[in-house]
């Protein structure tokens, strides 16, 4: 299989420099035209702010990329329903790549490929988890079994506020996933900075690089650094749960399934809020991407 690494992310990856791993489905799929094509290139431009080498990542033309060029990012962003490069989880990689499509990949798929290249962080907006009426439906994100498997050390706002948040938490500590709070002791509900659900406390980038060498060296895979979004966006948690019951009342009407589900849901919740969902999202990918620089940086320099 051929798998395509852009020549700066080759060589800061081979000079042990800061990497970070960016998701293309947030852009084809999480976000509408143009926000996800300014997002896309404001994430790059924060990592590299913070002193670290961006590879955004993604199936193009059936080649699995680490390190997207411009033109690619920009006809993932530029897409309607009639035309939209296929939503890849870990499951899809092998027929997306055989039919030579284009493909936006999911935190599962981005982790996978961005293993494959040798990236150990990755920076996104909400991971998939345990989905509320899981026990009917049986939908739990690939993202979860992948962090149980595959050693990425993923930077989020936690898991998206559509999900069954305790219920994914349990999910993560049967799969040995640690799940560090940057900063705080609670678990962030993505759009708001509140879930009541602890988790144990990062104070800083170099504990974080600590504590993921500890985890790597104890035969640990996949860990999640969970960062409130930024206050001056974050919604509050009653306005953001009312308009959650809203989404998932349509969802059932309109008898969503399978993957359409998240980005349905993302949509709905965007009309809901008056697009303020759509601003807390942005702003808190971008401080993710710059947090996760900051960590890939701690941790090349834990390393050399
Ligand atoms: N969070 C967002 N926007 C998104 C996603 C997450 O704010 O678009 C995407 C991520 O790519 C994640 C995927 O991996 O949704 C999860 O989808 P599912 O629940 O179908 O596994
Ligand atoms: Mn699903």
């Amino acid at each position: 299989m051929k798998l395509v690494i852009a020549p700066e992310v080759q060589a800061a990856l081979d000079a042990g420099r800061p990497v970070v791993a960016l998701e293309s489905t947030v852009i084809s799929h999480g976000l509408p035209y143009p926000h996800n094509l300014e997002l896309a290139g404001a994430m790059e431009q924060e990592v590299r702010d913070s002193g670290a080498v961006p590879a955004t990542v993604g199936i193009v033309a059936g080649v699995p990329t680490v390190g997207m060029d411009p033109a690619a990012i920009e006809r993932f962003a530029r897409t309607d329903s009639h035309n939209r490069p296929s939503k890849v989880s870990r499951r899809d990689l092998g027929y997306v790549i055989a039919a030579g499509g284009d493909g936006a990949t999911t935190v599962a798929a981005t982790m996978a490929l961005a293993h494959l290249a040798g990236v150990q962080v990755f920076a996104t907006g909400g991971i998939g988890g345990v989905h509320r009426g899981a026990r009917e439906s049986w939908d739990v994100s690939a993202d979860l079994t992948e962090l149980a498997r595959t050693p990425i050390l993923v930077v989020c706002a936690g898991a998206k506020a559509i999900l069954d948040l305790p219920a994914t938490l349990e999910y993560l500590e049967t799969g040995g996933v640690p799940v560090l709070g940057w900063q705080t002791h609670e678990f962030p509900a993505f759009y708001s900075t509140s879930s009541g659900l602890p988790v144990a406390k990062a104070p800083d980038a170099s504990f974080v690089a600590r504590a993921w060498n500890a985890h790597r060296a104890l035969g640990g895979a996949g860990m999640l650094l969970a960062v409130p979004p930024p206050a001056e966006y974050a919604l509050d948690r009653a306005t953001v749960e009312a308009a959650i019951a809203r989404a998932l009342q349509s969802a059932s009407k309109e008898e969503t399934h399978g993957p359409a589900v998240t980005p349905f849901l993302l949509a709905a919740l965007a009309r809901e809020t008056a697009g303020e969902s759509v601003r807390a999202n942005v702003a808190l990918l971008r401080q993710n991407a710059r947090i996760a620089a900051q960590v890939a940086t701690a941790i090349a320099h834990v390393l050399s």
